[in-house]
């Protein structure tokens, strides 16, 4: 298939979804964190993992950084095409360059304007957040300020609440918002702990951050990085869907 119609072809495929997808309660779910190119990475997640009833969650930048970043979000909407129920790409920050421009961007630099306006259009519709039944909540960056979780379904493309999801930052000090870093807002315990109570789950999971503790506030926040271009090992996390998980222990984390 052609670049294009593959990405149109996956267009109608992400336009159905919520912007909040709901897990259901079985089997496991495997998250990945950015993948940035890294084509091996999701190859390998695919090949060993992807059997129902489990479902493989990306937490988005699949492009930018690596060397493969068309070859990967290419492999990745192909998954998407064939198993639409099992895997799920959701948005990062590097799937909103139309919105919001950063460098360096090798992807994006790369690309004629049709190409940039096939994907823009294409990322435009991606997830931005997944949550299993059993307490976890997945996404990019960091956690938005809604009324409720609900509301992550009425979340546009660049706006405050977006910005918060694919640019979040999490730090460890006890503040609420703890300022702008070149673009990228922080956050701190009190902001999560907040937000996570209003939402009713227990453990975030979320990528975005390679320089983040693996874990943090009170083992209830996960920032995994999947990709090998930054750091030479890959982190994958994987709950099992049919058991109650409070905090950190109850997900195994993997090197792939
Ligand atoms: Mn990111």
């Amino acid at each position: 298939m052609e670049w294009k119609d593959l990405l149109r072809k996956a267009e109608e495929v992400f336009e159905k979804e919520p912007r909040l997808i709901r897990l259901p309660s079985k089997g496991k779910v495997v998250f990945v964190g950015d993948t940035h190119g890294d084509l091996e990475a999701g190859e390998k997640v695919i090949q060993r993992y992807l059997k129902k009833p489990n479902h493989i969650v990306f937490l988005g930048d699949y492009v930018d950084r690596g060397n493969y970043s068309e070859e990967n979000i290419q492999y990745l909407v192909r998954c998407k095409l064939e198993h639409p129920e099992e895997v799920f790409l959701l948005a990062g920050n590097h799937e909103g360059f139309m919105v919001k421009e950063f460098s360096p961007a090798n992807f994006w630099e790369s690309l004629a304007i049709e190409e940039k306006e096939e994907y823009g259009r294409l990322f435009s519709k991606f997830p931005i957040a997944a949550a299993t039944q059993n307490g976890i909540l997945a996404l990019h960056g960091a956690l938005p300020d809604l009324k409720t979780l609900e509301d992550m379904n009425r979340v546009e493309l660049g706006d405050e609440h977006w910005d918060r999801v694919a640019w979040g930052d999490f730090v460890e000090s006890g503040t609420d918002y703890a300022g702008d870093l070149w673009g990228r807002p922080q956050f701190g315990r009190e902001y999560f702990n907040r937000l996570m109570a209003r939402y009713q789950k227990n453990i975030l999971v979320r990528s975005h951050q390679p320089g983040a503790p693996l874990i943090m506030f009170n083992k209830r926040c996960i920032t995994i990085f999947t990709s090998n271009v930054y750091l030479p090992i890959r982190t994958i996390a994987i709950a099992d869907l049919e058991k109650d998980i409070s905090d950190a222990e109850g997900v195994v984390l993997e090197k792939i």
